[in-house]
């Protein structure tokens, strides 16, 4: 079934000039853009993003790291897009993940690893709210 799911790309992204590659390899891997979107998150807005890990042990320098400067939200589209999503960026640790995902690619660390995506079909729903209003999505399918 064609599902919906979110992608950011990270600040390590962005300043290492990867857009252009990474938007590439999402497009190559069969992926429809709905929605595009850069944006400047605060302390307070990551924070709410990444909700779920407040308390780990990494989480002020997730939130740290996700503040250092813009990052571009993606709404995709694909057959099972959450899972095929999770497939085409590999591991959370770059060293841990396929040849050939943009982790392992571009990645250089667990904690700079260039792009986000949903772990959940009800997580993708959550996170594509949180960047993109339902008409700015809806009026481009
Ligand atoms: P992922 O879904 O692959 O992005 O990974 P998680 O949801 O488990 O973690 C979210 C982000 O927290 C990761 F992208 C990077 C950061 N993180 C760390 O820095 N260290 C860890 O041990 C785990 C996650």
């Amino acid at each position: 079934m064609k599902e919906r799911t979110l992608a950011i790309l990270k600040p390590d992204c962005i300043q290492n000039n990867l857009t252009g590659e990474v938007i590439s390899h999402l497009l190559k891997a069969g992926f429809k853009i709905i929605g595009m979107k850069m944006v400047k998150l605060n302390q307070q807005t990551a924070g709410e993003f990444y909700a779920v890990h407040k308390g780990r042990p990494f989480y002020d320098e997730l939130v740290e790291f996700m503040t250092e400067s813009r990052v571009v939200a993606l709404a995709l589209e694909k057959e099972d897009a959450v899972t095929e999503l999770r497939k085409t960026i590999g591991a959370t640790d770059p060293a841990e993940a396929e040849e050939g995902t943009i982790r392992k690619l571009y990645a250089e660390s667990k904690g700079r690893n260039i792009i986000h995506a949903s772990d959940s079909v009800s997580n993708a729903i959550l996170e594509l709210g949180f960047f993109f209003s339902r008409r700015e999505l809806i009026e481009n399918v």
